[in-house]
C-alpha cells in the first residue's frame, strides 16, 4: 500500500450508505472476502473450527496460533484472571426479569468494569474475556429465577465448561454441548474491522472510554435484529414455520417478504456467497443432529430462501449467513428460549472486539493509536440563517 496512492473515490452516491465499502482503517485480526468469508489472521475460518476457543483468542491477540506450551500457559493466564466479584450477581438480581438478555449482557459488562478496571487496554480486555463464562452463567440463572445454590466457579475448567458448570442444567450431553458451544464461539469471534458492533466498540474506545464501556456499547450495537439478534429472529421464524415441507416454507418466506419483513439468516453487507460459518454449522448439524425438527426446517430454508430472495435483484446476497443455523443447534442442546441466542454471539465477539481495540489503541500509527473517530458529514437542507 503506497502512502499517498488514492485508494477510493468518494462519490455522492456513497453518502448515507452506512459507509458501505469505504475504507477507513486497517485491521490486524481478520479480513472478509465476498466469496470466501472471514479469515482470522490469514486462516480461512473453516480451518479453525476445531480449535479450542482459548486457542483462537490467543490467535486474535498474538496473530499466531499457540504452540502446545503457549496454549497451556494462556489457559492458565485466563484462569488467573477469571474470578468474578460476587456483586455482579447482586446487580443482576435487581434487573427486570423481562428485560432482554442482551440488555442484561451489556449491564453485566458495565458492572464488571465498575468493579475492576485497570485502565490498561490489554489487561482489561483479557480480564473481561476470562470473566465472560461466569457472567454468562449468572445471567442465564438469575434471569430465569434460579439464583439459589449457584455452584462456585471452577477456574481450572475450559471457558465452555465453566459456563456449563455455573448454568447447572439437568439432562445435558456434555460432549455435544462442548462441541456445539466451542465451535459456535470460534466461528463468531471476529468478522473484519467494519462490522457494526466492532466499529462501534473501536469508535467508543477512540475517545479513550474504558474497554468495558467500549464493549458494552458494542454489545448494544450487536443487539439489533439486522446484526447479531438475527440469530434469535431466525429461530423464532423456524419455530413459527413448524414444518420442513418445501412448499410451506416457501409460502412462509413469500409472506414475510410481502409484509416487508427481512428473512433473517440471509444476506450480508460483504459476503456474496453462502457464509462459510453457515456451511460449517450445517456440516456440524448433519453430523450431530440431522433428524432434529428445527434442523430439518433450516435445511429446507437454506434451499428455498436463496431462490426466492434471488428473484429480487436489489438483494446483493440471497445466501445463508452465520445466523441461519446457530439457533437450531443451540435449541438442540437445550437452549429453548431464542431471546438468549445473541448473548452467545456477544460472548464470542468480545474477543475479536477486544483484540481490535488493543490494536487500534496501542499498535496503529507506530504505537500512538488511531485518533478519536470523526468522519465528515455533509450538510443537507441547512442554508445558513439567523434568528431575527
Ligand atoms: N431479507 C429481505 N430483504 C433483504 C435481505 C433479506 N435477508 N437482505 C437484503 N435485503 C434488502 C435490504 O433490506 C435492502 O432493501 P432496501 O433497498 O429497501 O433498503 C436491499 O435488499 C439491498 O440490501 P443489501 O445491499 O443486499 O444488504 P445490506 O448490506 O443493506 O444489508 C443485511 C445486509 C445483513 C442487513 C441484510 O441482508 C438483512 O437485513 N438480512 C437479514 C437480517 C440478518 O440476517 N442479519 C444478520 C447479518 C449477519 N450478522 O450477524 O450481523
Ligand atoms: C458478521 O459476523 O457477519 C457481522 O458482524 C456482520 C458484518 O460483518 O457486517
Amino acid at each position: 500500500m503506497e502512502d499517498d496512492e488514492p485508494m477510493f473515490a468518494v462519490r455522492p452516491s456513497h453518502l448515507n450508505t452506512g459507509l458501505r465499502g469505504v475504507p477507513v482503517g486497517t485491521c490486524r485480526t481478520s479480513f472478509v472476502t465476498p466469496s470466501e468469508g472471514v479469515h482470522y489472521c490469514g486462516y480461512p475460518i473453516a480451518e479453525l473450527a476445531q480449535y479450542s476457543p482459548e486457542d483462537i483468542v490467543f490467535l486474535l491477540f498474538n496473530k499466531e496460533l499457540p504452540t502446545p506450551e503457549q496454549s497451556i500457559a494462556f489457559k492458565a493466564d485466563l484462569a488467573r484472571r477469571g474470578r468474578v466479584p460476587d456483586s455482579l450477581a447482586a446487580v443482576f438480581q435487581t434487573l427486570p426479569r423481562d428485560g432482554h438478555p442482551m440488555d442484561w449482557f451489556s449491564v453485566g459488562v458495565h458492572t464488571l468494569g465498575m468493579l475492576d478496571t485497570t485502565g490498561d487496554w490489554k489487561e482489561d480486555a483479557l480480564n473481561l474475556i476470562a470473566r465472560m463464562p461466569r457472567m454468562m452463567g449468572l445471567l442465564f440463572r438469575i434471569r430465569e429465577g434460579r439464583s439459589e445454590n449457584i455452584p462456585d466457579d471452577d477456574l481450572d475448567l475450559t471457558m465452555v465448561q465453566r459456563f456449563v458448570r455455573t448454568l447447572e442444567t439437568e439432562d445435558i450431553d456434555d460432549d455435544l454441548m462442548d462441541q456445539i458451544l466451542s465451535t459456535y464461539l470460534v466461528l463468531h469471534m471476529d468478522h473484519g474491522g467494519g462490522n457494526l458492533s466492532t466499529f462501534t466498540g473501536k469508535a467508543i474506545a477512540s475517545g479513550h472510554a474504558t474497554v468495558y464501556a467500549s464493549i458494552a456499547g458494542a454489545m448494544n450495537a450487536l443487539s439489533g435484529p439486522l446484526h447479531g439478534r438475527a440469530n434469535q429472529s431466525c429461530l423464532e421464524f423456524v419455530l413459527k414455520i413448524g414444518t420442513s415441507d418445501p412448499s410451506e416454507v416457501e409460502t412462509f418466506v413469500r409472506k414475510e417478504l410481502a409484509a416487508k419483513r427481512p428473512i433473517f439468516g440471509f444476506g450480508h453487507a460483504v459476503l456474496r456467497a453462502e457464509d462459510p460459518r453457515a456451511t460449517v454449522q450445517f456440516a456440524l448439524g448433519e453430523r450431530l443432529c440431522p433428524d432434529d425438527e428445527n434442523f430439518k426446517i433450516i435445511r429446507t430454508l437454506r434451499e428455498v430462501a436463496p431462490r426466492v430472495l434471488g428473484e429480487n435483484k436489489k438483494i446483493s446476497n440471497p445466501n445463508a449467513n452465520v445466523d441461519i443455523a446457530s439457533g437450531a443447534l443451540l435449541h438442540h442442546i437445550g437452549f429453548r428460549d431464542p431471546t438468549y441466542y445473541t448473548t452467545f454471539f456477544g460472548w464470542a465477539r468480545v474477543s475479536g472486539i477486544g483484540a481490535q481495540i488493543i490494536d487500534e489503541r496501542t499498535v496503529m500509527r507506530g504505537g500512538k493509536g488511531t485518533p478519536i473517530y470523526r468522519p465528515k458529514y455533509i450538510a443537507e437542507e441547512q442554508d445558513l440563517r439567523h434568528v431575527d
